[in-house]
């Protein structure tokens, strides 16, 4: 299978498994990764990393074969196809995290894009080189890189194609943090920084950040006081201020 989907611990590892092509992202592939996503969905997973299978790429982009000579109304479907697929990583009911292991061109990159967080190996490489091929991005790219790194630079990615290194990625903000060794344990401690924490208030704060990102300050605190007021109707609330009264650590439930 071009996706594999298994559990380490208390998480789901979905691989892009296509090391022949550099886990290109195949219409099949993208079509099995949404079907991998309902699955995690579904799971009791308090996270989900995703990696490239083999030692070269996390995934180097649209598979270009595939894309050329297709009717512009499939090149639409397409476009909705990816996009719809990997919305389906900002409504898992557990955070992401991409463990960029090597090369994340294009649709690679938009993937990694879709996740709560990226990390990368510090030989990585990353872009959106599309405009090489007289394309611009069409699975995310155009409007959640800005919102990571700001317009500017988001600008200067995408209208020169240009790669960057793992470093400037981490400097900018494109990634949270550069890892060493084997990629995939670097990915779990990482991933074991959060999912102690009760998993709805989790989603409590990645919702008021990604929604306050749409809107206007005002309506952003808005959205804030709800959510941070419905955070107290957890159970996970009453257990993490009771422990810290009585000096204990908490045990949360996700309640
Ligand atoms: N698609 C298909 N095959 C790919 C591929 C890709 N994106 N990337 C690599 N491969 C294949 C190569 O063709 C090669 O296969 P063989 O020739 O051996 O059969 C094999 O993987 C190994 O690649 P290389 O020999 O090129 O490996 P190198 O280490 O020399 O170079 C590289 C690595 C990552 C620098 C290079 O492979 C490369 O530049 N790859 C392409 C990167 C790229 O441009 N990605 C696509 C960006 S565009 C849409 C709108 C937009 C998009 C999609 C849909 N719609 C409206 C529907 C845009 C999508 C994109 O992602």
């Amino acid at each position: 299978m071009a996706i594999e989907l298994k559990r380490v611990d208390e998480f789901a590892v979905v691989t892009f498994n296509r090391p022949d092509a550099l886990n290109a992202l195949s219409f099949s592939l993208i079509r099995d990764l949404g079907a991998k996503l309902d699955e995690v969905a579904a799971s009791d997973a308090r996270g989900l990393l995703l990696i490239g299978a083999g030692e070269k790429a996390f995934c180097a982009g649209a598979d270009i074969k595939e894309l050329r000579d297709r009717p512009l109304l499939d090149q639409k479907r397409g476009a909705e196809l990816g996009q719809q697929t990997f919305a389906k990583l900002d409504r898992l009911p557990m955070p992401s995290v991409a463990v960029i292991n090597g090369y994340a061109f294009g649709g690679g990159l938009e993937v990694a894009l879709a996740c709560t967080f990226r990390i990368a190996a510090r030989t990585a490489k990353m872009g959106l080189p599309e405009i090489k091929l007289g394309l611009i991005p069409g699975y995310g790219g155009t409007q959640r890189l800005p919102r990571v790194v700001g317009p500017a630079r988001a600008l200067e990615m995408i209208l020169t194609g240009k790669t960057i290194a793992a470093e400037e990625a981490e400097r900018i903000g494109l990634v949270s943090r550069l890892i060493d060794g084997d990629a995939l344990q670097a990915g779990i401690a990482f991933a074991r920084e959060f999912s102690g924490y009760s998993l709805p208030v989790l989603s409590l704060a990645r919702e008021a950040i990604l929604r306050g990102l749409d809107t206007t300050l005002d309506d952003g605190l808005r959205i804030e006081a709800d959510l941070s007021t419905l955070s107290f109707q957890t159970k996970d609330a009453e257990e993490g201020m009771a422990a810290f009264a009585e000096k204990r650590k908490p045990k949360f439930e996700d309640r």
